[in-house]
C-alpha cells in the first residue's frame, strides 16, 4: 500500500515536471515568434537601416596592404593656405591624395544628389553642363541630378554614365532673374526635407552656366561645404561685396567676415543644406516684406549664414573658376568654370 502511494507520488511529480517543461518551451517559442515579428516590422527595419546609413558616413577606413605616398608634415603646398582659423580644410590640388580618398569612399556605397536650375533661356547651358559633368563629376559614384526647369521640352538628351540618374522637375516661370536665383532657396529647402532626401547621402547645389574641366570627386564631401568665390580670394574683407546696408537682413558690419563665398556652388549633408536654404529663404522674405533686396541676392544671405555657421570644408576657387581662359599660378587645376554669357541677352529682365 505504502509502495503504491510512493509510486503514485513519483508519477505525479514526473507529470508535474513534464507539464512545467512543456509550458516553459511554449512560452519561449511564443516570445521568440514575437521577436521575429517585431524585427520584421517595417518601421523597425527602417530605423535599423537608417542607423546603418548614419554609421556609413562615420569614419574613413583604409585597407591593409593599400599603398599610397607617405603623408608629409614638412612638404606640401606653401603658396596657399589650406586650413581655416577654425580648422576646416581648404581643398586645393596637392592637399589630398585622390587614390587614397577614393579607396576609402568606394566602400561606403554613397549617393550624391546634385541640383541645377535652368529657367528661361538658361536651358541653353544644360548640354555643356551635363555633358562635362558626366566626364568629371563624381565619376564612379552614384549621382542623382535634380533639374528644375520651366521648359522641360528643351532639356537635351544626354547619355548618362553608370549609376547616374536625371530627374526633371517642372517649376513655374518667373519674370525677374533675381527672383529665379533667390527662388532656388525655397525649392532647395523643400527638396532637402522631402522623401528624396532619403535617396542620397550628400547634396551639391550648382549654377547651370558653368562647365567642368577637371575632376570633382569625394574630396569635396563634408557636413557643410562652401566654395570660395573666384573673384575675391585675394581681397581684404572690407572689399568683399557683402551687403553693407543695415536695412537688409543680409547686412554684415564692416570689420567682420572670413571669406567671400559663391552661391554658385555649395553643399553638404541634407540636414545642413536644409538649415542653410531655410535661413536664406526666411531672410529673403523678410527683406521682400520691407521692399528690400540684398545686393547680391541669395549670395548675400548665404554669405551671412556661412559667416556665423562656419562651413566644415571649403573648396578653393579651383571648384568654381572665373573663366577657363584666365590663369593664375595658385589654381593648378580648373575643375569647374563659369561659361561666358551675355546677361542682357540671356536674362528676361536684364
Ligand atoms: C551670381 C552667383 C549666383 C547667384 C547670383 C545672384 C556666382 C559665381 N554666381 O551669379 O549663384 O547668387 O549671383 O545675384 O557668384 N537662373 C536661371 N534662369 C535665369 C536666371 C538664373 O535658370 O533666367 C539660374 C541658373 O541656374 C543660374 C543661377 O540661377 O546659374 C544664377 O543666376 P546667374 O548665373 O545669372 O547669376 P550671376 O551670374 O550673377
Amino acid at each position: 500500500m505504502k509502495l503504491d502511494r510512493i509510486f503514485i507520488f513519483f508519477i505525479l511529480l514526473l507529470l508535474g515536471i513534464l507539464f512545467y517543461w512543456v509550458c516553459y518551451l511554449g512560452y519561449n517559442q511564443e516570445s521568440y515568434r514575437k521577436q521575429q515579428t517585431q524585427t520584421t516590422d517595417p518601421s523597425i527595419v527602417k530605423n535599423i537601416l537608417m542607423s546603418e546609413e548614419k554609421h556609413k558616413n562615420l569614419g574613413l577606413q583604409s585597407s591593409p596592404g593599400f599603398l599610397y605616398s607617405q603623408p608629409s608634415l614638412l612638404v606640401g603646398r606653401t603658396d596657399v593656405v589650406s586650413v581655416t582659423p577654425w580648422l576646416a580644410p581648404i581643398v586645393w590640388e596637392g592637399t589630398f591624395d585622390s587614390s587614397l580618398i577614393d579607396s576609402m569612399y568606394k566602400k561606403k556605397n554613397i549617393t550624391i544628389a546634385t541640383t541645377v536650375f535652368a529657367l528661361g533661356k538658361y536651358t541653353r547651358f544644360l548640354k555643356e553642363f551635363l555633358e562635362s559633368a558626366e566626364q568629371h563629376y563624381f565619376v564612379g559614384y552614384r549621382v542623382r541630378y535634380y533639374l528644375f526647369t520651366d521648359r522641360p521640352e528643351e532639356v537635351p538628351e544626354i547619355k548618362l554614365g553608370e549609376e547616374h540618374y536625371l530627374t526633371i522637375l517642372k517649376v513655374p516661370s518667373m519674370d525677374r532673374w533675381q527672383d529665379i536665383s533667390m527662388g532656388r532657396m525655397e525649392i532647395l529647402e523643400k527638396l532637402t526635407k522631402s522623401e528624396l532626401a532619403s535617396e542620397a547621402d550628400y547634396i551639391f547645389c550648382l549654377d547651370v552656366d558653368a562647365k567642368f574641366y577637371g575632376p570633382w570627386g569625394v574630396e569635396t564631401l563634408g557636413r557643410l561645404v562652401a566654395v570660395i568665390h573666384p573673384w575675391f580670394y585675394g581681397y581684404p574683407r572690407d572689399q568683399f561685396t557683402y551687403e553693407r546696408r543695415p536695412e537688409s537682413q543680409a547686412f554684415i558690419p564692416a570689420g567682420e567676415g572670413d571669406y567671400y563665398y559663391t552661391a554658385a556652388a555649395f553643399g553638404g549633408t541634407f540636414k545642413e543644406v536644409h538649415e542653410l536654404t531655410k535661413y536664406c529663404r526666411e531672410q529673403q522674405s523678410i527683406d521682400a516684406s520691407k521692399a528690400t533686396e540684398a545686393i547680391w541676392h541669395d549670395e548675400s544671405h548665404l554669405n551671412k549664414y556661412l559667416l556665423y555657421n562656419k562651413p566644415s570644408k571649403l573648396l578653393s576657387p579651383e571648384y568654381l573658376w572665373r573663366d577657363i581662359s584666365m590663369r593664375t599660378s595658385q589654381v593648378k587645376v580648373i575643375r569647374l568654370s563659369h561659361v561666358a554669357k551675355n546677361n542682357e541677352e540671356v536674362r528676361q529682365n536684364a
